[in-house]
């Protein structure tokens, strides 16, 4: 009972709007091949990635024409024939991340950097992704979703989520640290106040606004937050919420190049700049001598692997972190974007199929 065509958010080329199709094919079961599975979507989450890719603004272009979306939640419906060994069966409920696949053997994959396999394929990049009833994916990159989460909680988790959480895991922090999370009020950097608690840091929340404030402070336990619109000298705040001294590391996730400016100069000593948002043809602009001198740490981190998806999948499933989500049906995706482009989302928006 697999439909042979569904609703879909199709991108026909880069810089044009999403149109919303209902006939927009279905692979059907006996087209998958062996290791491959068919995911009906209960959601998906709407990352900022998403609009890069709508725009087309980043120096790696997405193929078009395309189905963007990477943070689904759904439920296996069919797995290719002669598939072995597949870690999930019919009827398991699974996520769909940033990652669609990867070949398990190259080096980086064997290193555990399966986002940069050599013949990695992207969901709603460079694979039709998850803004669509039913997605193709394949059994061991699928990331299994635990009993006790919704889909909607869980989905903004498999890339808003793995993605700040890995790069919390590489900050160099120990509990009671002062983390700096530009772009706090957004879609990752909501998740990311929240495992920077879980594990044990104090959080300075930086971003725009009262409802983000609002959702930084009185929601996830921020203990000190900075509006970037309205604070002249960011730097000298930083220093004087950390008693002088500094924050020990910035994970930022801010969408625009303002967010990292300061980093470096608000850093304390051996403190760690982690680089997590994309702003489209920004540099990063740090002062070489202070990098230097005070022994700073800048360091890239994208997405995550198989194990970090599962680790940030359990905490969320625990408990301890919670998606703010705002539901909205598939057909919203194009006023989403353009809500995403002016930063009016505060946590993120989750789509019903
Ligand atoms: O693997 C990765 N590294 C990865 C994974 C997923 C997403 C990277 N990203 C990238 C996205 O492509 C995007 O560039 O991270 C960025 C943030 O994604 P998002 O969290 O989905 O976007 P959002 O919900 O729009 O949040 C961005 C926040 O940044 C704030 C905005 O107000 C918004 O709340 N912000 C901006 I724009 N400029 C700021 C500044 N100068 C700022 N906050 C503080 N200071
Ligand atoms: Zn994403």
């Amino acid at each position: 009972s697999i439909p042979k065509v569904q609703k879909a958010a199709v991108i026909a080329k880069t810089g044009e709007k999403v149109q919303i199709k209902d006939d927009h094919p279905v692979k059907q079961p006996d087209q998958l091949k062996p290791g491959e599975c068919l995911v009906r979507l209960h959601c998906t989450g709407v990352c900022h990635t998403d609009l890069h890719a709508s725009l087309g603004d980043w120096p790696i272009p997405p193929s078009v024409p395309l189905v963007g979306g990477h943070e689904g939640v759904g439920e296996v419906v069919a797995i290719g024939k002669n598939t072995m060994g597949s870690p999930v069966k019919v009827g398991d409920r699974v996520g769909i991340k940033w990652v669609a696949y990867s070949c398990l053997n190259c080096e980086q994959c064997r290193k555990g950097l399966e986002q940069n396999c050599a013949d990695v394929k992207l969901s709603g990049y460079t694979t039709d992704g998850t803004f669509q009833q039913y997605v193709q994916s394949w059994v061991n990159i699928v990331t299994p979703i635990p009993e006790g989460i919704s889909s909607e909680a869980a989905a903004s988790v498999l890339c808003a989520g793995v993605t700040v959480y890995r790069a919390l895991k590489q900050a160099g922090t120990v509990p009671n640290d002062w983390v700096a999370l530009p772009g706090a009020g957004g879609g990752l950097g909501h998740l990311a106040v929240q495992y920077a608690k879980v594990m044990g840091l104090r959080v300075i929340a930086i971003d725009g606004g009262e409802e983000k404030r609002r959702l930084c402070m009185d929601m996830l336990g921020a203990d000190a937050w900075i509006d970037f619109t309205e604070t002249k000298d960011i730097v000298s705040e930083v220093k004087r919420i950390t008693g002088g001294r500094g924050a020990n590391a910035a994970v930022v996730t801010a969408a625009s190049s303002g967010g990292y400016t300061q980093a470096v100069d608000y850093l304390r000593e051996g403190g760690t700049l982690m680089a997590v948002g994309l702003p489209a043809k920004a540099q990063l602009n740090a002062s070489i001598f202070f990098t230097v001198f005070k022994n700073i740490c800048i360091r890239g981190s994208y997405v995550g692997n198989r194990q970090d998806a599962i680790e940030a999948v359990n905490i969320a499933a625990s408990g301890r972190v919670k998606v703010h989500y705002t539901s909205k049906p598939l057909k919203e995706l194009e006023r989403v974007y353009e809500d995403l482009g002016k930063g009016k989302i505060a946590g993120r928006v989750v789509l019903t199929m």
